[in-house]
């Protein structure tokens, strides 16, 4: 019997490849794996900020309440690591990174963003790439305050790119005029890191 959307092999029934999954990435199902370079570190929200600075008009920063306050944001959807796991259906929730920029307002002349961590961790991203509805600074993970491993309190979210481009422990976004490589970037990862293109490491 054939049945849709799925192929025989030799165990029977094989899943054909499942087109949310880029080139070379498989699905971790219900696993959440956790990948840090450096020690978790424990940032109270009390104390936490967020800023947004660099060339911007207005330079700001945003505490735990102020942040909570503005509008709410959802991302449901997909995310990819580049160390070739992809997790589908994730919802992390949180606010637009939009609504931070909109509110200092970036310079014309600001084309890049480093982001920062309370770590020192960095990752650098095209100003293009985190505007539009594409990026999110994120609290919740399905509906339950963001574990620390995970980048609890708060961490960035650019769900269309590699997973390194999601800083935990986010604590400042700065805007450049210019593209200044992040802590993997630097260590040979792709400058920009779309799964669809496996831009993995520096030359691919
Ligand atoms: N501050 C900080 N952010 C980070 C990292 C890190 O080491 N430190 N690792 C990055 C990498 S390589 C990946 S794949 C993801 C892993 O997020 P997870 O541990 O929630 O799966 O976080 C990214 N953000
Ligand atoms: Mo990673």
């Amino acid at each position: 019997m054939a049945v849709p959307g799925f192929t025989r092999g030799f165990t029977g029934r094989a899943r054909r490849a499942d087109p949310r999954l880029p080139p070379g990435q498989y699905d971790v199902g219900t696993d959440f794996p956790v990948l840090t370079a450096e020690v978790t570190p424990r940032v109270r929200t009390e104390t936490w900020t967020m800023t947004v600075d660099g060339l911007v008009e207005r330079p700001s920063t945003w505490s735990w309440d102020e942040i909570h306050a503005l509008p709410a944001s959802e991302y449901r959807g997909d995310i990819h690591c580049v160390t070739t796991w992809s997790k589908l259906d994730t919802s992390f929730g949180g606010v637009s990174l939009d609504v931070l920029l909109d509110a200092a307002g970036p310079l014309p002349s600001a084309t890049h963003v480093l982001a920062t961590s309370t770590t020192g961790y960095t990752t650098n991203l095209p100003l293009e790439d985190v505007t539009g509805g594409k990026a999110w600074i994120v609290w919740t993970h399905d509906g339950h305050p963001l574990p620390v491993q995970h980048g609890g309190p708060v961490r960035l979210l650019v769900p269309h790119l590699y997973f390194w481009k999601s800083a935990k422990w986010i604590t400042r976004v700065t805007l450049l005029d210019h593209d200044q490589q992040g802590f993997w970037e630097r260590n040979g990862y792709h400058d920009h890191g779309d799964p669809w293109k496996q831009e993995r490491y520096s030359g691919d």
